[in-house]
C-alpha cells in the first residue's frame, strides 16, 4: 500500500515536471485534484528559463554562452526556447544583397542543429519547449509556396532537418506564423507584433490577449503593467540573444538578455525575472547576487 501511494507521487512529480497542468494529472494518473495539489504544495517552485531571437548563425556567441552558464547555475526544469532560434536568411523574402546571396541555408541549419545537440548535451534531463518563430515559418512558407508537392515525404519538416525528435525536444507550433504555449496563467510566444519602442509592444498585446504574456519577436527587453479591477497584468518582452550589430541592419535598438519564470507548485502564481545583458567593456549579467562575467 504504502510503496503505490510513493509511486503516486512519483508519477504526480513526473507529469508535473513534464509541464502537465493539476487537472490534466488527474486525467492522466485517476489521482483526485486536492491529493495532487496537496503533495504539489510541497515542492520547490518550477523553473523555466525562456531565450529567443538567437537567429543562429547571426547569433552572438558571447551572449548565448553567458546565458548558458547562467543556465548551468540554475539547472532549470524547463528550458523554452521562444522563436526566430534559426534565421534561414536565404529563404528570406528580403532582397539579399551582394554580399549575403552565398549565404546558404546549410549553414544555418547545420550551425542550429549542433547548438541544439549542445544544449540538450548540458541539460540531458531539461524539458526543452521549442516554439515557432516567424524565422521557423519561412521555411514551411517557402515549401507550400515553391514545393508544395514534396511537403509529405521524409525530411522536409524543419523538425526532422533539426533532429527535434532524436534531442527529445517538444516543438510548439500553431501552424501558421505566430505560435504560443498557454503554462498556467502565462502565455509564452512569438507574436506577431512589434512597436517601435521598448514595452509597447507588451502593451498592445496585453489589449489583444487580455492574459499576462512574455513576447520575443521585438528583440527588445520591456514590461508593461495593468491592473483590471481585481488582477494584475503584466506583458514581457523577452530581448534577443543575437549580434547587436548585424551587417543587414545599421545600429538597431535591441537588447540582449533573457528571463527565468518561477512558478508556483500548486497554483498558476509565476513570478518572471528577467534578465538583461549589461555591456561595457565586457558583458556581464548579475543572477541570484553572482556576477557572470564575458
Ligand atoms: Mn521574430
Amino acid at each position: 500500500m504504502a510503496e503505490s501511494y510513493a509511486n503516486k507521487l512519483k508519477s504526480i512529480k513526473k507529469h508535473f515536471k513534464d509541464g502537465l497542468s493539476q487537472r490534466q494529472i488527474e486525467i492522466e494518473t485517476g489521482i483526485p485534484r486536492r491529493t495532487i495539489r496537496e503533495y504539489l504544495h510541497k515542492l520547490p517552485p518550477i523553473t523555466n528559463l525562456v531565450i529567443n531571437d538567437l537567429h543562429i548563425p547571426f547569433h552572438d556567441e558571447t551572449a548565448c554562452n553567458l546565458m548558458l552558464r547562467v543556465a548551468s547555475s540554475l539547472q532549470p526544469n524547463i528550458i523554452t526556447i521562444n522563436g526566430d532560434l534559426i534565421d534561414m536568411f536565404a529563404i528570406s523574402k528580403f532582397v539579399k544583397g551582394l554580399d549575403m546571396m552565398d549565404h546558404g541555408l546549410e549553414k544555418d541549419i547545420d550551425a542550429t542543429r549542433a547548438w541544439l545537440s549542445n544544449l540538450r548535451k548540458k541539460f540531458p534531463e531539461t524539458k526543452i519547449w521549442y516554439i515557432y518563430g516567424n524565422h521557423e515559418y519561412r521555411w514551411d512558407a517557402y515549401i507550400e509556396t515553391r514545393a508544395a508537392e514534396l511537403r509529405k515525404l521524409k525530411g522536409m519538416t524543419l523538425a526532422e532537418q533539426l533532429d527535434l525528435e532524436k534531442l527529445n525536444i517538444e516543438l510548439i507550433y500553431s501552424g501558421m506564423k505566430e505560435s504560443s504555449i498557454l503554462w498556467g496563467k502565462l502565455l509564452i510566444g512569438h507574436f506577431n507584433r512589434i512597436s517601435k519602442h521598448s514595452s509597447y509592444t507588451g502593451k498592445l498585446l496585453l489589449e489583444d490577449k487580455g492574459i499576462s504574456l512574455i513576447q520575443s519577436h521585438c528583440h527588445r527587453g520591456g514590461a508593461h503593467y495593468k491592473r483590471v479591477y481585481d488582477r494584475a497584468l503584466v506583458a514581457y518582452e523577452n530581448f534577443c540573444l543575437c549580434d547587436l550589430n548585424p551587417n543587414y541592419m545599421d545600429r538597431p535598438n535591441w537588447q540582449q538578455g533573457f528571463s527565468v519564470v518561477y512558478k508556483d507548485a500548486a497554483s498558476d502564481m509565476f513570478h518572471v525575472q528577467q534578465i538583461p545583458i549589461v555591456h561595457s567593456n565586457k558583458y556581464r549579467v548579475i543572477f541570484e547576487g553572482e556576477v557572470f562575467e564575458a
